[in-house]
């Protein structure tokens, strides 16, 4: 037995956590959160742990000397931190570094789904330019349009400047307003939509905004509307969704996430006024590398310090 200590990582994880990992840390590789086919010795001596997805309060009950948890992403949704914190181990995401890539994204995807570019380059590639014509004419455009970003905060701020530029009107609905932005604010979700025809979502997933994009909210967005969806898939009623794409209570959605990935919905997926994306507003090959290191280096500064470098909200330190 080394004298490092033993890190666990449950299921799959970016290959350069677990070789950094491995350059410092004893590790403990299992299938999946259920750790089936570890032993009560190896549990036992888990001092640290690496995720990306799931890390349930089951298995941090079976880690008597777990400390920290470094959950791969900026939501950690998957991570019971409620457990976590009742047992005193510490939670770290990785915050910041994929903000500018996500805004990017963003944007992208809201272009794709206003003009329609992606049945627009299926159009030339299957020959359809030269047999049939011109691709048909956008019926939307971003042109003069009012942007709501449901969520402000480091990511939503990055969307924000970039969409200056293109001279829409912004305003924002967060439960608190900021000091430091004069978008026009709203303090319901619905009063956003109202006063929007484009919504863009970019929230945690939570209790509170679970199912929160609804037939209602979707109705005050209007016939025009265009909602954009980048945060967590679980922030929209699907099928509410899909019947408001359906009748035309919106004009069309961009979405890069889904409550239930990988699964899509077959409707979804048959409607002609969706761009989809698998989940990929972050997935560049700097911008994962950049969030693979902060979840390794969170570990090394933990063991190292006895500090973590980006705790989340609900495991402070120091401890409250
Ligand atoms: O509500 P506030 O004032 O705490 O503002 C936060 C807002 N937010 C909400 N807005 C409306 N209703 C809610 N129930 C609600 N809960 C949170 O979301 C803040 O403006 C924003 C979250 O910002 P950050 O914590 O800085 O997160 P970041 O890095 O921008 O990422 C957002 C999410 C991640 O949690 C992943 O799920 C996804 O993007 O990739």
């Amino acid at each position: 037995m080394s004298g490092r200590p033993l890190v666990l990582i449950p299921g799959r994880i970016h290959p350069r956590v677990r070789a950094r990992l491995a350059e410092r840390f004893d590790l403990l590789e299992v299938a999946d959160a259920s750790a089936a086919e570890a032993s009560m010795e190896q549990l036992n001596r888990v001092r640290g742990a690496a995720v990306s997805g799931r890390f349930p309060a089951s298995l941090i009950e079976r880690l008597p000397k777990l400390e920290v948890i470094g959950s791969f992403g900026v939501g950690y949704d998957g991570v019971d931190v409620g457990a976590a914190g009742a047992a005193g181990v510490i939670v770290t995401n990785t915050p910041d570094v994929l903000n500018d890539e996500v805004a990017d994204t963003t944007i992208a995807l809201l272009l794709n789904t206003i003009r329609r570019f992606h049945f627009a380059e299926r159009h030339l590639r299957e020959g359809r330019w030269e047999r049939e014509g011109a691709f048909a004419l956008s019926p939307l455009s971003l042109k003069g349009r009012k942007v709501g970003i449901h969520g402000l905060g480091r990511i939503g701020m990055e969307i924000a400047a970039r969409l200056v530029p293109f001279k829409v009107d912004i305003a924002y609905h967060t439960r608190r307003p900021r000091a430091d932005v004069d978008f026009d604010y709203h303090d319901t979700l619905t009063g956003l939509a109202r006063a929007v025809d484009i919504l863009i979502s970019i929230v945690p997933s939570t209790p509170a905004t679970h199912g929160s994009i609804n037939a209602e909210v979707l109705s005050a967005l209007g016939p025009n509307g265009v909602l954009i969806n980048v945060g967590r898939g679980t922030t929209v009623d699907e099928p509410a969704l899909v019947a408001a794409l359906r009748n035309g209570t919106i004009a069309g959605a961009g979405l890069d996430v889904f409550a239930d990935e990988p699964r899509v919905p077959q409707a979804l997926i048959d409607l002609p006024n969706v761009s989809l994306l698998p989940h990929v507003a972050s997935a560049s090959v700097p911008t994962r590398d950049a969030m693979a290191d902060l979840v390794v280096d969170n570990l090394i500064h933990w063991f190292e310090t006895g500090q973590p470098l980006t705790p989340v909200p609900e495991t402070p330190y120091p401890r409250n």
